[in-house]
C-alpha cells in the first residue's frame, strides 16, 4: 500500500490511501509529544478531512514503533499552557478533541506504542482504537502537574466505568494492551506488524457501509453524553436530512415564487 502525501507539515504527516486519510504525529524523538504547533497542524488536517469528499475515514497514529503520543511536550509547558512558536500559552489540544468527536466520519486511533497523558486522551476521543501488542496506556497528569477533567475523565469513565477511571487518574499506573482490551478501552489488539493492515481493513469495512448511517450513529452516541452541544450536533444532522426532502424544498420554492407553500401533498408518517 502506498500512502501519498496530502500536504507537507513540520510536525505531522498527512497522507491518503483509497478513501482513508492518515494523520501521523511525527516527533518520535519525544515519543510523539505534541506542541501547540503539532496540534495546530492536526486541526488543519482534521478540518481538511471534514471538508474533503474523497476522505471517508481517518486514522490517527504516531511515527515509529515506540509511541502513539506521550501528551503535551513538557519542555515547553509554561504558566498558562504550552508555548509554541508564537510565544502564546495554549491548550489547543482541547479544540482538537472536540473536532475529532464532531467529525462526521469515523476516526480510528492506531495505537502503535505509548498512549500517555494527553496522548491517551487523544485515543479516548477517537471512535475506535486498535492497538499493537506493545502499546502502553495511562495518564500521568497528577504526577507531572496536569489533568484533563473534560473528555479525558468523563468520557473515559463512560468507557471503563467510574472506579477504573478514578484508578487510572489517581494512581497514574501504566496498563498493557491486553489490560486495555480487558477494560474495553480498545477495540482490538494485534501484533505490531499487523497493526496498519488491521486498521486499514477495519476502515475498508466501514467504507462499505452507508456513510449517513455511520454519521448518525456517531452523532447519536455523542448526543447521549454531550448535553445541549450533543443535541445541537444531532439536530444539525437531522436538518441536513430534512433539506434533502421535497418537503423542505417546497418551503424555499414557495418563498422565492412569492406564493403560499403547499405542504398538504407530503405524507404524514405514523
Ligand atoms: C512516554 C514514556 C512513558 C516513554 O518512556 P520511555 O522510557 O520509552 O522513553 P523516555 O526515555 O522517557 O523518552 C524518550 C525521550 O522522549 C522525551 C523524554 O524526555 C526523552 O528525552 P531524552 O531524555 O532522550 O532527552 N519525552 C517523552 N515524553 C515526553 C513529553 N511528554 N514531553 C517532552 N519530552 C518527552 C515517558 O517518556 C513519559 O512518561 N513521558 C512523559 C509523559 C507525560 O507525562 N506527558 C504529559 C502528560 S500531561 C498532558 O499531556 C496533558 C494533560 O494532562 C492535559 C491537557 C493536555 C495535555
Amino acid at each position: 500500500r502506498t500512502w501519498t502525501s496530502i500536504k507537507e507539515f513540520e510536525e505531522i504527516k498527512f497522507e491518503y490511501f483509497e478513501g482513508i486519510a492518515k494523520i501521523t504525529i511525527n516527533r518520535p524523538r519525544y515519543r510523539n509529544a505534541f506542541t501547540p504547533d503539532t496540534v495546530r497542524e492536526m486541526i488543519e488536517a482534521m478540518v481538511f478531512c471534514r471538508e474533503n469528499p474523497d476522505i471517508f475515514t481517518v486514522i490517527l497514529t504516531g511515527e515509529g514503533d515506540k509511541a502513539f503520543c506521550s501528551g503535551g511536550d513538557q519542555n515547553i509547558k509554561s504558566s498558562g499552557g504550552y508555548i509554541g512558536k508564537d510565544g502564546v500559552p495554549r491548550l489547543n489540544v482541547l479544540d482538537l478533541q472536540k473536532l475529532i468527536r464532531s467529525l462526521p466520519k469515523p476516526v480510528v486511533a492506531m495505537v502503535n506504542g505509548f498512549a500517555i497523558g494527553g496522548g491517551h486522551v487523544l485515543h479516548i476521543v477517537c471512535d475506535l482504537s486498535i492497538a499493537s501488542d506493545n502499546a502502553i496506556f495511562g495518564q500521568t497528569g497528577p504526577r507531572v502537574g496536569s489533568f484533563d477533567a473534560g473528555f479525558g475523565s468523563s468520557y473515559l469513565a463512560r468507557i471503563v466505568g467510574q472506579k477504573k477511571a478514578r484508578e487510572i487518574w489517581f494512581l497514574c499506573e501504566q496498563y498493557s494492551a491486553q489490560e486495555a482490551l480487558d477494560m474495553g478501552l480498545v477495540n482490538k489488539v494485534v501484533p505490531l506488524d499487523q497493526l496498519e493492515d488491521t486498521t486499514v481493513a477495519w476502515c475498508q469495512k466501514m467504507m462499505q457501509h452507508s456513510p449517513l448511517a455511520l454519521r448518525m450513529i456517531k452523532v447519536g452516541l455523542n448526543a447521549e453524553l454531550d448535553g445541549q452541544a450533543g443535541i445541537q450536533e444531532l439536530a444539525g444532522n437531522a436538518t441536513l436530512l430534512y433539506y434533502m426532502t421535497e418537503e423542505a424544498q417546497e418551503g424555499k420554492k414557495a418563498y422565492l415564487e412569492k406564493r403560499k407553500p403547499d405542504f398538504k401533498k407530503f405524507p404524514r408518517f405514523p
